[in-house]
């Protein structure tokens, strides 16, 4: 269940944040599926309370398809075109709790209501007897308490009982009958492995309609906040599946905001406390660390800094480690609990796009880091260098570091404020002319920005302006 079953070598998914389902399939088959992702992960698609936050998302009322992003049949179309363009979707899925402490009733999306003092949420059907006792999580050193208490007050659902499983394990298969790829499993951590063991064990297997093999298990990939220092380990979950990597997460914005050597990249992954790279999905931010939500704190890169962002997620989408790689896609904001753009009736926005096909992120508030040229860029390289090896490291001991993907890629940074790049470097490639793809990339047969002559022995003069810089070439860019 660590496969993510896309199509081709393709190797990214991208979050689209609140997204609303139409606007997802759209965005599937106009920009997704040609430029090169492999999937998407959407947010809860189930019945949530009513609130204009994001978070509300997170408080399940029940497992009805029917939210703010639209109803079952907008989703199952959804999915089916996304598919279709060669996209994977991905859903994320609350089943640790259900919605928090309220007096008296909650309502849903869907209209259902909810009765937090009661333990009753109907709907699904839960009831007193699905839930664990009362108690509030306090003290992360202790792990029955992480599993059994209340995570932010939310009705902890005890997922050792026969019907709890019955009921979770129907919510996931009646989404793979609609033709999803896998899972993101939210709060993971606060769920007994043994319990979760059990629940992907019983899972149907992805539905062939949608061009699936046969026998095969959905992708689950575990949201699992272990930076260290707590009892819960990550290494208690990737035997049942990937695991989300915080550690990629904060430590890489350390690096790129010169918080510690560019250059200790060089042993970038398992040495730095992080899973197997076969176990992993990586990202540069979420959608809680990147508004001070979850774990991580002020060092984590959003597009807040795009200076630095982009090339930290260049280097994400660069170096190998990390099986699958996630692209954050956000919405401008300037209070953490703010939710997604919003028409006056508080239907979610449609985002508008300019002529360069960027987000218009002045008039209605998409970010759409996934559609920013660098990006995009990476993404097919990454597709592209597949699983070709790291080779010819270079770095200047300092903040200027080089590598390539065996003879498909080559890719160099530049965070020296002060200096430029400018060295003569083993490429890896084929003699020839290429573009950096970063600055403009191939037009025909000319490049639209920085050229670069590679000589028979493999080797180039690079250049970089002083930092924060990137350059990429690929066999794909070569004139
Ligand atoms: C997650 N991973 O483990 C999600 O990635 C994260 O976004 C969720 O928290 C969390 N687990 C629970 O699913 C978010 C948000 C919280 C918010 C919860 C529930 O980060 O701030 O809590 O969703 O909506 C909110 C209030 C909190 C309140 C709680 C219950 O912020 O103050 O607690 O609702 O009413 C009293
Ligand atoms: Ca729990």
């Amino acid at each position: 269940q660590k496969d993510p079953q896309f199509h081709d070598n393709r190797t990214t998914i991208v979050h689209l944040f609140e997204w609303t389902w139409p606007e997802i399939a759209r965005e599937c088959e106009e920009f997704l599926g040609p430029q090169g992702y492999g999937g998407v992960q959407i947010s809860p698609p189930n019945e949530v309370i009513v609130t204009d936050n994001w978070w509300a998302r997170y408080q399940p009322v029940s497992y009805k398809l029917i939210s703010r992003s639209g109803s079952e049949s907008d989703l199952s179309d959804m999915i089916r075109r996304c598919n279709q363009a060669g996209v994977r979707t991905y859903v994320d899925i609350v089943v640790n709790h259900m919605s928090g402490y309220k007096d008296g009733d909650t309502l849903g999306t869907a209209g259902s209501v909810a009765n937090y003092g009661q333990r009753s949420w109907p709907a699904v059907p839960y009831g007193p007897g699905d839930f664990h006792p009362t108690c509030d999580i306090s003290n992360y050193q202790d792990r029955q308490q992480v599993r059994n208490c209340q995570l932010s007050s939310l009705a902890d659902l005890n997922q050792t009982v026969p019907h709890v499983r019955d009921m979770i394990v129907g919510y996931m298969d009646h989404l793979t009958d609609l033709g999803v790829a896998g899972f993101r499993i939210d709060a993971a951590k606060h769920m007994w492995p043994e319990d979760l063991e059990v629940i992907y064990g019983r899972l149907k297997d992805l539905n062939t309609d949608f061009g699936f093999p046969a026998n095969t298990k959905p992708y689950i990939y575990q949201e699992v906040i272990d930076l260290g220092g707590e009892e819960i380990k990550k290494s208690e979950y990737n035997h049942l599946g990937a695991v989300t990597e915080f550690k990629f997460s904060t430590d890489i914005g350390l690096v790129f905001r010169n918080k510690i050597p560019l250059k200790s990249l060089k042993n970038w992954g398992p040495e730095w406390n992080m899973l197997p790279s076969e176990d992993v999905i990586v990202f540069v931010d979420n959608h809680d660390n990147q508004r001070g939500h979850g774990a991580g704190g002020a060092d984590i890169l959003t597009h807040k800094v795009p200076s630095l962002y982009k090339p930290a997620v260049a280097f994400m989408l660069a170096h190998p480690y990390g099986k699958v790689a996630r692209v954050m896609s956000s919405y401008a904001f300037d209070n953490s609990d703010q939710g997604p753009p919003a028409h006056e009736d508080g239907s979610i926005k449609a985002p508008s796009f300019l002529s360069n096909q960027q987000c218009d992120t002045a008039n209605n508030g998409w970010v759409c880091e996934h559609r920013w040229p660098e990006i995009v860029e990476m993404v097919k390289f990454r597709n592209l260098v597949n699983d070709a090896p790291l080779e010819n490291w270079w770095d200047n001991e300092g903040k200027q570091v080089a590598f390539s993907r065996g003879n498909k890629g080559f890719v160099a940074f530049n965070l020296e404020e002060d200096s430029e790049l400018d060295v003569n470097l083993s490429t890896g490639l084929a003699a020839g002319e290429y573009c950096d793809v970063i600055s403009g990339g191939r037009l025909g047969n000319q490049c639209g920005g920085v050229k670069v002559v590679v000589t028979e022995d493999g080797s180039a003069d690079i250049k970089l302006p002083k930092g924060p810089q990137v350059l990429a070439i690929s066999s794909q860019s070569k004139l």
